[in-house]
């Protein structure tokens, strides 16, 4: 559908019709991108995407991967770290959905022909243990955890140079595309808020910093995640994994690397790419 025919249409009830050929289509062009591995043109640069309807192509992308059997196994929170914000020049809080096909097995290898311009950053993971949604104080997003891992998280925009605007970017599932985690350890006695992280290629540190990036604490970003699931008419369900935010710039991955991030305290998730 045109821009024209957008807005040519009036009245409530074709606007809503004209709205949902619209998240359909822009789901479709996302999804297709996603499987060929092709950069798209951003649905902001010929629409007017709101955040709330960006929202809503995001929730049809994964849709269409349900559709294929992919199973729904967590969130991811974006742009929770002020790194993250500058590298990438947006700065508001999102999240997106991740399914089992995005999982790399730990220690796995990474088959890069399926990515586009793969990055990698270094992330908090937490492992939810009974059902977290709406408002909640931070003892009861704590209780809610049962587990805490340091994790990885692999980012490829299906648009050119990583280049959009918040719209586009939720509309893109937040960029999502793959995603470890180490070993969960016991929430008990375990303060998140300030561990050192290091992400090492090839035995070499490329980058360093410490989960107080995430928010300030990444407890904050939970917090947030389950506002969020709210919003969506959803909760974060035990056995899901909720992705923090990265704690540093997002760094280019390339063939053939080993790829090593560590936090304190919480060992280290890792990956190789070919
Ligand atoms: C969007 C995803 C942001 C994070 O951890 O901040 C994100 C992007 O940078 O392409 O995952
Ligand atoms: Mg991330």
């Amino acid at each position: 559908m045109s821009n024209n025919r957008l807005e040519a249409v009036t009245g409530v009830e074709d606007r809503g019709h004209a709205d949902a050929e619209l998240v359909a289509r822009l789901a479709d062009i996302l999804d297709e991108a996603a499987m060929t591995h092709r950069t798209v043109a951003r649905p902001t640069d010929t629409t007017d995407l709101d955040l709330a309807t960006a929202y809503r192509v995001q929730r049809a992308v994964i849709d269409r991967r349900l559709a294929r059997g992919e199973a729904l196994i967590g969130v991811k929170m974006g742009f929770t770290s002020r790194a993250k914000m500058v590298q990438m020049g947006v700065d508001d809080v999102i999240w997106g959905l991740l399914t089992d096909a995005m999982l790399v097995e730990e220690g796995g290898v990474l088959d890069l022909a399926d990515l586009i311009h793969p990055r990698i950053e270094p992330e908090i993971a937490f492992l939810i243990g009974s059902p977290l949604s709406g408002t909640v104080t931070p003892a009861e997003a704590v209780r809610a955890i049962a587990g805490v891992a340091v994790a990885y998280e692999v980012l490829d925009s299906r648009y050119a140079d990583f280049r959009f605007t918040l719209p586009d970017v939720i509309a893109d599932n937040a960029s999502a595309a793959g995603f470890g985690f180490g070993p969960w350890h016991d929430p008990a006695g375990l303060d998140p808020s300030n561990l050192g992280l290091l992400v090492e290629v090839d035995g070499r540190v490329v980058a360093s910093g410490s989960s107080a990036a995430i928010l300030g604490n990444p407890l904050r970003s939970l917090i947030a995640a389950a506002r969020l699931a709210a919003e969506a008419g959803l909760e974060l369900r035990p056995g899901w994994v909720v992705l923090a935010g990265a704690a540093t710039a997002a760094l280019p991955l390339p063939e053939g690397v080993h790829v090593r991030v560590s936090a304190a305290g919480l060992g280290r998730a890792e990956v190789t790419t070919r």
